[in-house]
């Protein structure tokens, strides 16, 4: 059996090396019981910056990296002004569901950003066509078209921490030469994954319940097949209150995880940036956020520090105001593409020309692409699953791939196994501008997705020969077996010691930082967040200590 999380040593470190991080699950404990319910950043600082303002530091984004920068900037006695083009979630309007969230299942207005019409990762389902009409709305997930690809993005004050499924994943140290190759591994593993790991709540399932509760037969049922053709199985740690998800199995608690909620927002449950990172940065008193607030220009202004430009929006996606204000420094956490779009548009545009010729490249999809297994009728997976992924398939050495065992939440038996898989991909796409419609291109191709697939089929092409099954071919449209359409981890386009120094500061100007998912070139082996927030508090504790 492989299928203990803590065993194996100090600090948290799993038999297969996937590590929880020192203080994690003291961090974890710290901030436990507050997450049930929606305590968050909003009732701290909620704010409009006004034309013509003037602030210190300006974080566009308020993702993990802007999270991270703004907290410790915060606490190094400096103002901090973030812009966020998404809500402010905790102060947004219910449903008629009477919550701020819909389930998956029931996605609408709220689901979508700026779409007339739902995006769905599944597009089918037992032959029946998902996507439906909704009204064009702020809503919390992006699902932003590029020629050969759809990105998935988070919208709003938290970035993708509200959309995501929490999976919390170290890579292993074995791996972080190829990851991050300019950074120190043994600093980041002996500081700042451990830090990073402690601030965002990271934690683990209990392995006695996850035995026990029918909301994880999905996840047995993929941990026996796994095991049977003899690979690597492995929980995986979350930024989900594990003991809140417990309570709501006991139904003592209103359900999250366990009642459909997850990619269009959790109400509960969920440690997201507004309860971590966000909510200790409102604490000190020294940051606010204006939400709905879009960047669309930085340049040097002639009195010192740079013009910004926001368009502030409404939730209908209308300019209602357009403001120019004066930042000392900024830092771009717009998510790696939105920094991306962001610089190469500035470039090209002549608002930041000496910005050098590595802005824009270096993106890749972190190996993504999904596929669905049908299981015989004596391995059902569940009428009722935790949409929090717990555990992974591990064939990273032997195929190039990790893939998370995946719910398929639906409220029916559907015998079903759905998986996300991470592979070890090399194919890396630029941004360019287009100067005809204004826009910012991506040079993905979806055909470079056979790459990623042919790693993937390392594990399930020999699932399914142990196990006499199939792919299904009901979730991605036209008999598709794989979903080659979309990625939920981009990264790079502004990559470290390339576009940037070794700690993020833009080549060509003074006081411009990339702090994001942008410096991240292209793949993480894993899932990426906590690689993004350790980076993240790696750089800004060096920009703290000589920059300012
Ligand atoms: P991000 O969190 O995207 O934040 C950027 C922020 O900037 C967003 O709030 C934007 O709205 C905002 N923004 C963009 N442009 C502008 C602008 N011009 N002006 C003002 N604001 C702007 O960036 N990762 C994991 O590690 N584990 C998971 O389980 C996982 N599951 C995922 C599931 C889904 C459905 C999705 C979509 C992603 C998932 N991810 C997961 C990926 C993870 O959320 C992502 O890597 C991070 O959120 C990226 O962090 P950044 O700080 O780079």
């Amino acid at each position: 059996m492989n299928n203990t999380p803590r065993e194996g040593g100090p600090r948290g470190l799993s038999r297969r090396g996937f590590m929880l991080g020192a203080g994690s699950l003291a961090g974890a404990g710290m901030l436990g019981g507050a997450f049930g319910t929606s305590p968050t950043w909003a009732a701290a600082a909620p704010s409009s910056i006004g034309n013509g303002a003037q602030v210190p530091v300006l974080v566009i984004g308020t993702g993990y990296g802007g999270s991270v920068a703004a907290l410790r900037l915060a606490q190094a006695g400096i103002n901090v002004h973030m812009v966020e083009m998404g809500q402010d979630w905790a102060t947004a309007t219910p449903g008629s569901d009477g919550k701020i969230h819909p389930k998956i299942t029931s996605p609408d207005h709220r689901a979508f950003w700026m779409r007339t019409r739902t995006k769905q990762p599944l597009k089918n389902f037992l032959g029946f066509p998902l996507d439906k009409d909704i009204p064009k709305y702020a809503g919390i997930l992006d699902a932003e078209d590029f020629a050969g690809i759809s990105v998935y993005q988070g919208r709003g004050v938290g970035g993708g921490s509200l959309v995501n499924g929490g999976m919390a994943v170290t890579p292993k140290r074995q791996n972080f030469g190829s990851i991050l190759p300019s950074v120190s591994a043994e600093e980041m593993y002996a500081t700042y994954y451990p830090r990073a790991n402690a601030a965002l709540g990271v934690g683990s399932i209990d392995p006695d319940w996850f035995e026990r509760t029918s909301y994880y037969q999905y996840s047995r049922v993929g941990r026996k097949q796994a095991q049977r053709s003899g690979f690597a199985w492995t929980f995986v740690p979350d930024v989900y209150d594990w003991n809140y998800m417990v309570a709501e199995d006991n139904g003592t608690v209103p359900k999250s995880a366990l009642a459909q909620e997850v990619i269009y927002g959790n109400n509960y449950g969920k440690k997201t940036l507004p309860k971590t990172y966000l909510a200790q940065a409102a604490a000190t008193g020294k940051v606010a956020i204006s939400s709905l607030h879009r960047a669309t220009s930085v340049r040097p202004a002639a009195a010192g520090g740079y013009d910004v430009v926001l368009e502030q929006i409404n939730t209908a996606g209308d300019v209602v105001a357009t403001k120019t204000v004066n930042a000392g420094k900024v830092f771009f956490a717009a998510g790696s593409v939105g920094t991306s779009k962001l610089l190469v548009k500035l470039k090209a545009t002549g608002a930041l020309p000496a910005l050098n010729s590595e802005v824009g490249q270096g993106w890749g999809d972190n190996g993504n692409v999904m596929c669905g297994r049908a299981n015989h009728m004596w391995d059902p997976t569940g009428d009722v699953q935790s949409t929090i992924p717990c555990s992974g398939i591990d064939n990273w050495d032997a195929g190039g791939a990790f893939a998370e065992v995946a719910p398929l939440p639906t409220g029916i038996e559907t015998y079903a196994s759905l998986y996300l898989s991470i592979t070890n991909t090399t194919r890396r796409a630029s941004f360019s501008y287009n100067a005809g419609s204004g826009g910012v291109d991506l040079s993905w191709q979806t055909a470079w997705k056979q790459d990623s697939i042919a790693m993937a089929k390392t594990i399930f092409d020999k699932i399914n020969q142990k196990e006499g099954t199939i792919y299904r071919t009901d979730f991605f449209g036209n008999n598709k077996q794989w979903g080659d359409h979309l990625t939920y981890h981009p990264l790079g386009g502004a990559v470290i010691n390339k576009a940037t120094d070794n700690y993020g500061r833009l080549h060509g100007y003074n006081g411009l930082y990339v702090i994001d998912g942008a410096l991240i070139p292209g793949n993480t082996s894993v899932n990426p967040f906590v690689t993004i927030t350790a980076l993240a508090e790696r750089n800004i504790e060096r920009i703290i200590a000589t920059d300012l």
